[in-house]
């Protein structure tokens, strides 16, 4: 018979021997950032503020260990680079947290490859694309996302955090309580 969780059990020669039962596995949100974004914080503040990539990254981060989850991150400019960390999250990570950029507007290949990953996709965005240039209001990543998060700055990242900690059942119980309102 199994022995109880974390008890001592009677070893052959009657003494206790300590059985620990191994920590789960975090659950890890892969966080993604696309071209320009390592800028921020550098220049346009007036349209992405002055927090820099880091510090939206530290933002995601606690607001991720306050529930549980840990957080890989990936910044790059180039396509295939986030296409194959799409890739090589599949069955590893549990879900995505995504800005971008402007492969938002055009990068059917982040389409397909998200598409393809089996956990919850949150797309984030500092700005409001839609109150922008009309080329930015149409998202190819939207579709394949559980939702998009747009127009808050750096709040986004906690809020974005915050909507795959419930996705994935690992709310808070305060958060559970209004999970039905
Ligand atoms: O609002 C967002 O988060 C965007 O994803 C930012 C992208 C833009 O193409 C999307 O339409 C909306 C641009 C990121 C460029 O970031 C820079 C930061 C500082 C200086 C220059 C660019």
């Amino acid at each position: 018979r199994a022995p109880a969780a974390g008890r001592g059990r009677a070893g052959s020669h009657g003494s206790i021997e300590r059985v620990s039962t191994p920590a789960a596995p975090r659950p890890v949100v892969l966080v993604l950032h696309g071209p320009n974004l390592n800028l921020l914080g550098e220049r346009e503040p007036e349209v992405y503020g002055t927090a820099t990539l880091e510090d939206h990254v530290a933002c995601a981060r606690a607001a991720a260990e306050a529930r549980g989850l840990d957080v890989e991150d990936l910044q790059s400019n180039h396509e295939g680079d986030l296409v194959d960390a799409i890739h090589a999250a599949r069955g590893r990570c549990a879900a995505i947290l995504i800005n971008p950029g402007a492969l938002t507007h055009y990068a059917w290949s982040l389409h397909d490859a998200l598409a393809a990953f089996d956990g919850p996709v949150v797309e984030v965005h500092l700005s409001n694309p839609n109150a922008r240039e009309p080329w930015r209001h149409t998202s190819v990543v939207a579709p394949v996302a559980a939702g998009s998060i747009m127009g808050f700055g750096g709040i986004g990242y906690e809020l974005a955090i915050e909507a795959i900690a419930r996705l994935i059942g690992r709310a808070s119980c305060r958060e559970r309580v209004y999970s039905n309102v």
